[in-house]
């Protein structure tokens, strides 16, 4: 029970689901120091919402153990313009995976949920227990509810069939491998590209979303793989565990700290006509504290890496 458990990845192969995701990539890069063989499939291999690839592939391969980091993911305009294939994707991909590893007998499996299942207005911070005590945002319920199921369908299969399925709920992310989009992706990829044009380009503002006020927190992704590997090793039961700082920030801090990252000397005005989402979103994380893990980086340092990823990519600052 809990952190009493003990798994070890020695020996085993390692299905990292969703490997080429900003998620997936650093559960890649942090395995490298554990002595698994990571097995991984690209989307040409295996289509992961369609049930007879999924069987296909992992009857062949075997995976003892399975991170399920792939979905459809996007920002706030994202999940709001794209209801179909947040849901759709994301339940297949889920329900796939999930049962298939139930019927080849993973021995272990961690499903990667969302802070977005919280309700709308949940007590801040937030702890498991909130889930499903009120309406959702509705900017992204579908992705919300797609990813309850996956939690529900971890619990079940543990339930009726002792499988040792266990998810996280990680919080916003930030770091190297995010989407730079600027209508798909999230607010930290988008201030990084905004605030780097508008140094190269000399331009004296910024447009931010929103009003500013919205208060979000942000994990460094590789922080966050640190956390699911030990969750894999070292917790198995059916709740699952928030994984984030437990510390926010305003939408308007952050766009001045990406402006002192990136030595950006201009101010920012803010577009009202776009949605702000949920007022607040931050975690509670005693439950993950209390089994022994805790983040390291810095907001600052996490934004400062994430710029210099970005800055070093060839193009950056012209899409
Ligand atoms: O990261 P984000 O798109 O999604 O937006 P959520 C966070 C906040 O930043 C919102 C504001 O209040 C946005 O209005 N914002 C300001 C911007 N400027 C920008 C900008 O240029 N781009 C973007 N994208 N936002 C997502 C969910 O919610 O959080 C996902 O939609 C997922 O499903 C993820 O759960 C963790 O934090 O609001």
């Amino acid at each position: 029970m809990g952190a009493a458990t003990s798994y070890s990845l020695g020996g085993k192969r390692v299905w990292v689901a969703g490997h080429r995701g900003m998620a997936g990539s650093a559960i890649v890069r942090r395995l490298q120091s554990e002595a698994c063989e990571v097995l991984v499939a690209t989307r040409s291999e295996v289509d992961l919402r369609r049930q007879g690839e999924v069987e296909a592939w992992m009857e062949r391969t075997r995976p003892h153990a399975v991170f399920i980091a792939a979905g459809t993911v996007g920002g706030i305009f994202a999940n709001s313009t794209r209801p179909a294939e947040f849901l759709y994707d994301n339940l297949a991909i889920e329900a796939n995976v999930i049962h298939t590893a139930h019927k080849i007998g993973v021995e272990k499996l961690l499903f990667l949920g969302s802070s977005c299942i919280y309700p709308r207005l949940a007590p801040q911070p937030m702890t498991e227990e909130q889930l499903l005590t009120g309406p959702l945002e509705p900017t992204n319920e579908w992705y919300a509810i797609a990813k309850i199921a996956g939690i529900k369908l971890c619990q079940a299969y543990r339930r009726q069939y002792g499988a040792d399925f266990i998810s996280a709920m990680p919080t916003n992310l930030v770091g190297p491998g995010d989407n730079f989009d600027l209508q798909q992706g999230h607010v930290a990829a988008a201030l990084i590209m905004k605030v780097h044009r508008a140094g190269i380009e000399g331009l004296p503002t910024v447009e931010i979303w929103g009003s500013g006020a919205p208060r979000r927190e942000f994990l460094y992704v590789d922080d966050l793989a640190d956390a699911l590997v030990f969750m894999m090793k070292h917790y198995s039961d059916e709740p699952f565990i928030n994984i984030g700082t437990g510390t926010d920030t305003s939408i308007r801090e952050l766009a001045e700290l990406v402006a002192k990252v990136a030595g950006y000397r201009g101010s920012f005005t803010y577009d009202r006509t776009k949605p702000d989402g949920s007022p607040r979103k931050v975690m509670n994380v005693d439950k993950l504290r209390s089994l022994g893990w805790v983040a390291r980086t810095s907001l600052e340092e996490s934004f400062a890496n994430a710029y210099r990823w970005y800055v070093e990519r060839p193009g950056a600052g012209l899409a």
